[in-house]
């Protein structure tokens, strides 16, 4: 993109979607650890619109007409999420979600869906996670919405959240993949074989290394393309990111997601962001939020080549 970014901070303080309470913190922790000034380096103009407001967590067992724990709350937030997400991108605006948890991903992933289906632009989705989060209400094994997302995006699940965008599925098949994967549930694996998802997993990191993934996740990626990039704070390896509620060892390391966010910043397609999962209330001295910083000054083009400082 050649014209100087435009970026507004949206924040959703709410854990509405997850078993362990604090993700609501995230927005907060994310300013604390100076991301808006990051991202003013970056070159970008930097509008925080504050957090929105929605209703508070109820806790409390699956509803039984949903089979999801408090899913009117869950609603309401995804769909403020969807709205505030719209209107940045309507107004030219790259919108930055700092969640909460994410299952916000269906309010701010249905708002882009529209966005490109009213502008002609190809969306393509990376969802960066260690898990899939392709359960439905039938299937989830916890009934927390953050597990539930992919899901609903797919089309399947409460119709309510399924038909956010105004249209069911919001996203098409080829038009996700899912980076970093090491916690699906056996039911999960049948969805995402099912729908075809192109998924790279961390054997498939192993394997391929992180290079070789992003060059095979990006390779549709040209001009015409949206990319939003979705990016749950549990992809990361639990020893350098530990603020965050559902921790799954053997992730990417420090290296491997530098790599994988300035091949996204390479592409220059990055259309808008989530940032979800950040938990401070289980972090050390904030340093998750921290980490979350710096990789995302990567992902907006901070470059610690050489050889770009010598081309200067
Ligand atoms: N698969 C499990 C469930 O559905 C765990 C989901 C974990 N939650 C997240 N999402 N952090 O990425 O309950
Ligand atoms: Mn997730
Ligand atoms: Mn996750
Ligand atoms: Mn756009």
């Amino acid at each position: 993109m050649t014209a100087p970014l435009a970026l507004t901070l949206i924040g959703a303080p709410t854990d509405i979607g997850a078993s362990r309470l604090g993700a609501g913190m995230g927005p907060d922790a994310l300013r604390v650890a100076q991301l808006g000034p990051a991202l003013q380096r970056q070159g970008g103009t930097v509008r925080d619109r504050g957090n929105l407001a929605g209703p508070p967590n109820p806790g409390g067992p699956r509803d039984a007409a949903t089979g999801l724990r408090h899913f009117a709350e869950v609603l309401a937030w995804c769909r403020t999420t969807h709205d505030a997400v719209l209107q940045a991108l309507q107004a030219q605006q790259l919108p930055l979600l700092l969640g909460g948890d994410h299952s916000l991903a269906v309010g701010s992933i249905s708002a882009v869906a529209r966005h490109c289906r009213a502008t002609g632009q190809r969306l393509r989705v990376l969802w960066l996670d260690a898990h899939a989060d392709f359960n439905t209400p039938a299937t989830s094994p916890s009934g927390n919405a953050h597990g539930t997302p992919v899901a609903s995006l797919c089309g399947l699940g409460p119709p309510e959240l399924a038909r956010l965008a105004g249209f069911a599925p919001a996203l098409a098949a080829g038009q996700l993949c899912q980076i970093g994967l090491r916690s699906v549930d056996d039911q999960e694996k049948h969805l995402i074989k099912q729908h075809a998802i192109e998924v790279y997993d961390m054997r498939a990191v192993d394997e391929l290394g992180m290079r070789e993934v992003m060059a095979r996740a990006l390779a549709s990626v040209g001009a015409d393309v949206h990319l939003h990039v979705s990016f749950d704070v549990d992809f990361l390896d639990p020893e350098i990111a530990p603020g965050t509620g559902t921790t799954v060892r053997g992730g990417p390391t420090y290296r491997e997601a530098q790599l994988c966010m300035e091949m996204i910043a390479d592409t220059g397609r990055l259309g808008s962001l989530d940032i979800v999962e950040l938990n401070p209330a289980l972090d050390v001295h904030n340093q998750t939020a921290e980490l979350v910083v710096d990789l995302v000054e990567s992902l907006f083009g901070k470059s610690t080549l050489v050889k770009d400082v010598l081309l200067r």
